[in-house]
C-alpha cells in the first residue's frame, strides 16, 4: 500500500486526535507536535477559508512538505454569525474556551433565535496545488455548558437532531456528524 504523507499544519491537539481518527491507514499524518514545532501559525485573513488557507500555505513555504490546515468557526445567527472568523479570539488573546463560552452565553441570553452552525474549511496543498474542502453542521446554543468531552464551543452547542451537546456526545459520535470530519471526508474521497 503506498502511503500519502501529509503534516497537518495545527497546534491545537484535539483537531489532531478528531482527524487520526477518521482516517484510512493510507494516510500518514504528522502534526506540528510529531515533528518537534510548536509555532503559532498567525491567523488574521477575514474569512475562515482565506485563514485555512493561510496557515496551510505559512507551512508548505517553510517545510516545503504536502500539508492541509483546518480553520474552523461556530456562526451564530441573532449574532450576525459572529464570532465566526474571529471564534478562537472571541473574549481574547488568551482564547481561553471558558471565557469564549461565557462571552457567547452573555450575548445570547436574552436571544430567542439560538440558531448556530460550526463552519470548518480545510486547505490542502498536495504537489504545489491549493484545494479547499468545506464541512458545516447546524445546531443550537444551549444556555448552559454541558459535557466534559471535545473541546472549544462544544459543551454549548446541540446539533441538529440530538439533544446532547458536542461535550456530551463520545468522539465517535462526534465524528459521525461534524464539520471537520465532513470537510475531511471530502479531502479523502479527492485524495482516494
Ligand atoms: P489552529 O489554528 O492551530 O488549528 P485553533 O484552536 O486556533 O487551532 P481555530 O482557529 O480553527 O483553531 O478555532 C477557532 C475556535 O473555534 C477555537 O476557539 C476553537 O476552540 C473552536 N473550535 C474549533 N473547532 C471546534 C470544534 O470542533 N468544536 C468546538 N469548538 C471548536
Amino acid at each position: 500500500m503506498t502511503k500519502i504523507d501529509l503534516l497537518f499544519a495545527t497546534s491545537n491537539k484535539n483537531k489532531v486526535l478528531e482527524i487520526k481518527k477518521v482516517l484510512p491507514k493510507e494516510f500518514n499524518i504528522k502534526s506540528l507536535d510529531d515533528i518537534g514545532l510548536c509555532e503559532e501559525i498567525p491567523e488574521n485573513e477575514n474569512t475562515i477559508e482565506g485563514n485555512a488557507i493561510f496557515k496551510a500555505n505559512y507551512m508548505y513555504k517553510k517545510y516545503n512538505l504536502n500539508v492541509f490546515a483546518d480553520d474552523t468557526g461556530l456562526e451564530v445567527d441573532s449574532l450576525n454569525g459572529k464570532p465566526g472568523v474571529h471564534s478562537a479570539r472571541y473574549a481574547g488573546i488568551s482564547k481561553n474556551s471558558t471565557d469564549n463560552i461565557n462571552k457567547l452565553l452573555k450575548k445570547l441570553k436574552n436571544k430567542k433565535n439560538r440558531k448556530a452552525r460550526f463552519k470548518t474549511v480545510i486547505a490542502l496543498i498536495l504537489n504545489s496545488k491549493i484545494y479547499t474542502f468545506e464541512g458545516v453542521v447546524e445546531g443550537i446554543i444551549t444556555k448552559k455548558s454541558k459535557g466534559e468531552n471535545g473541546f472549544g464551543y462544544d459543551p454549548v452547542f446541540i446539533p441538529r437532531g440530538y439533544t446532547k451537546t458536542f461535550g456530551e456526545l463520545s468522539l465517535e459520535e462526534k465524528n459521525s456528524i461534524s464539520h471537520r470530519s465532513l470537510a475531511m471526508n471530502k479531502l479523502i474521497d479527492f485524495i482516494s
